[in-house]
């Protein structure tokens, strides 16, 4: 094979390569549930090989970092509360025993913002779960939930979820059958997640996670031994 030819074949493989590139950053982000969650055992994103990955239990405070939230308040342990079931260290139907996060009867959306400088780039993957609602229009202790994500620009996806019915119409005394996890994976970086509820502002949260997860190695192995098949030629004329 002439030097030429290796050039050329080396600059197709390079033009194949980068050509994947924008398909693999603009991919389609996939919305993941509503799916039952009595502890961080049961979230699609348990196994994943982050690059960081925190987890928001709301046990001690809201203290995670690189997110802010729009409104709301954590809320500790009481009869009125309903966090993950798992969180007061027992899976028994009951969330009155953990810490949540509430719309304080003020909020029907609550909308997390991630910090990219704070973080090290964009979260990859970000979820949270549904625990409850109180008061709401025209039947209490149900109604529609809508999770929606803002990709790393800012702006709104097109994919949601919902308006999905959640809710077993039972009362505010911290049931866990009902709770719901809803999530998203979008691998060019997602910069918030908006979770609403089309009937009521008084409702709670648990177990909000995010995480990213670096883009293939594969990918950036390929890039890199292209570029020396490029290089190689050059030198060899020069
Ligand atoms: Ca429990
Ligand atoms: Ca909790
Ligand atoms: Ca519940």
């Amino acid at each position: 094979m002439t030097t030429n030819l290796i050039r050329r074949s080396a600059l197709l493989l390079c033009a194949m390569a980068l050509a994947s590139l924008p398909h693999t950053a603009t991919a389609q982000a996939a919305f993941l549930g509503p799916s039952p969650y009595l502890s961080f055992n049961d979230s699609p994103f348990n196994g994943t090989d982050f690059q960081y990955f925190f987890l928001e239990d709301f046990e001690d405070g809201f203290n995670t970092p690189g997110v802010s939230v729009s409104g709301g308040t954590q809320i500790d342990p009481s009869d009125q509360t309903d966090s993950v079931d798992g969180d007061d260290l027992s899976i028994d139907g009951s969330g009155t025993g953990g810490a949540s996060f509430f719309t304080l009867q003020t909020e029907d959306s609550l909308t997390f913002t991630f910090d990219a400088n704070a973080l090290g780039g964009f979260p990859t993957h970000a979820g949270i779960v549904w625990t409850d609602v109180g008061f709401a229009n025209p039947n209490d202790f149900e109604g529609g939930v809508i999770f929606e994500a803002f990709d790393a620009l800012g702006e709104l996806m097109i994919d949601s979820i919902g308006p999905v019915t959640v809710g077993d119409g039972v009362g505010v005394t911290g049931e866990t059958d009902e709770d719901r996890f809803f999530g998203v994976v979008n691998v060019g970086g997602i910069s918030a997640i908006r979770i609403s509820m089309d009937n009521s502002v008084d409702w709670e949260v648990d177990h909000l996670q995010y995480g990213r997860v670096p883009e293939p190695a594969s990918v950036a192995v390929l890039v890199l031994g292209v570029a020396v098949l490029v290089q190689r030629p050059t030198r060899r004329c020069s």
